[in-house]
């Protein structure tokens, strides 16, 4: 088989690289290691930045993301028994989708399969050949038979344990890594959100979120000890702790009911430098990873498949291959400070098993501050909305 461009990875950065070369005549092959109900099982972002919803508008896939997703104009920092409001409208001019990750990845699956599109599950041995070539190509297993695709480009977007940045020369690659001592435990109910917005809480028994994907479906987190198994937080204990750690008027309304998931995921800085090798590119969290608290890894996962299209496209339609050189720079860019901005809200709401109790007023001193000062507060809210691409 024979394409322009091969795409390892059926998660939102392989389906929407896809698709928007699909809107601009490009085709492409997208092979995923698991299957199709897997990756729609997996629970995971839930705030969507303009960009991304723009580029979703763009790629003729927004309209159910309009519907059924809902739009916030700003978010709470709640700690010392108060919540405070910081309002993104008014300080930046933008809002946020609140918009599951789950829910972008259908609409995608549907929009490539009703194009008729090369997707490919449960392909085995994915392998990278010949990407420091101009002449690069793919192999994989399928139902027990080997497969090859010849492309002109390769693009790696299979995340952090992928194939991709373990094929890329490791004399040339540089990885940056923090690994943050602690987990955040997710749980999903079907009860109404405790508030209409996000509640970041800090707290001295550590850090609890409260969001949420609908009127009828929440989406709660408590930190979490690394070592802690799922098995040893029934829900009850989990609406225990959660209440301990938000304000009490958010405590006392809460609408508590059985969890139709949980799980506990690692906090991790990492980038990987450079993000292009010969013909041969990285995206989303096959470069890069962020712990959750800005709620920014789907976010910079879809940036750089802005510029990675960008770049495409120019080559395809004009031969002008400057953008694809300068891709790994122009998407590091925004990335570092993406992680800036998401290890700064993980050391300003967490709790440190070592931090001293200088730290610990720091970091009370640094809230008071972000939540009373228009200039700390708009500095948070750029971030969070987005920064440019
Ligand atoms: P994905 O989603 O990991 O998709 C990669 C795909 O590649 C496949 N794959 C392979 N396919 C073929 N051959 C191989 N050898 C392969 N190896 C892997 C995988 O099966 C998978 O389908 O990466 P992508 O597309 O770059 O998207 C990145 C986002 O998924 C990720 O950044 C976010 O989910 C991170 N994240 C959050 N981001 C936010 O913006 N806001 C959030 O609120 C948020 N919460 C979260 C999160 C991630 C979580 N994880 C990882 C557990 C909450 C959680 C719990
Ligand atoms: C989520 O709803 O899963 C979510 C929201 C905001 C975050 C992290 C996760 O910062």
């Amino acid at each position: 088989m024979r394409t322009q461009v091969a795409i390892i990875g059926a998660g939102p950065s392989g389906l929407l690289l896809s698709q928007i070369l699909h809107k601009a005549g490009i085709d492409s092959v997208v092979l995923e290691r698991k299957s199709l109900d897997y990756v729609l099982g997996r629970i995971r972002a839930g705030v969507l930045e303009q960009g991304l919803v723009d580029m979703l508008d763009a790629a003729g896939v927004g309209s159910r993301m309009h519907a059924e997703g809902h739009v916030h104009d700003g978010t709470e920092l709640s700690f010392e028994n108060k919540r405070h409001r910081i309002d993104f409208k008014a300080l930046t001019g933008k809002s946020v989708m609140v918009y599951g990750q789950t829910e972008v990845t259908k609409d995608l699956v549907d929009a490539r399969q009703g194009a008729d599109a090369k997707l490919i599950y449960e392909a085995e041995d994915v392998a990278l050949h010949d990407f420091d070539t101009d002449k690069p190509w793919v192999t994989y297993r399928k139902d027990g038979v080997e497969h090859r695709i010849d492309c002109d480009y390769i693009a790696g977007c299979d995340g952090y344990h992928g194939v991709s940045r373990a094929s890329a020369p490791q004399s040339v690659l540089k990885t940056f890594e923090r690994i943050y001592p602690f987990g955040w435990l997710g749980i999903l109910s079907e009860t109404p959100p405790v508030s209409d917005e996000l509640i970041y809480a800090r707290h001295e028994r550590g850090f609890a979120l409260c969001s949420m994907r609908s009127d009828v479906l929440s989406r709660y987190y408590v930190q979490v000890p690394l070592d802690d198994k799922v098995e040893a937080w029934s829900d009850e204990r989990f609406w225990d702790e959660l209440r301990l750690r938000i304000d009490e008027k958010a405590a006392d309304t809460i609408v508590t009911g059985p969890s139709i998931e949980k799980s506990i995921a690692p906090l991790r800085s990492f980038v990987a430098e450079p993000m292009k090798f010969g013909r041969m590119f990285l995206v989303g969290d096959a470069a890069h990873i962020v712990p959750p608290t800005g709620a920014k890894g789907l976010n910079l996962a879809a940036s750089d498949v802005h510029y990675l299209s960008q770049a495409l496209i120019a080559f395809y339609s004009e031969r002008d291959g400057g953008l694809i050189e300068a891709y790994s720079e122009n998407a590091l860019r925004r990335i570092w400070k993406a992680e800036r901005f998401s290890w700064w809200m993980t050391g300003l709401m967490h709790t440190f098993p070592d931090a001293a109790p200088f730290e610990q007023r720091m970091q009370l001193a640094e809230l008071d501050y972000v939540t009373s000062s228009t200039a700390g507060a708009a500095a948070m809210a750029e971030n969070y909305v987005g920064l440019p691409y």
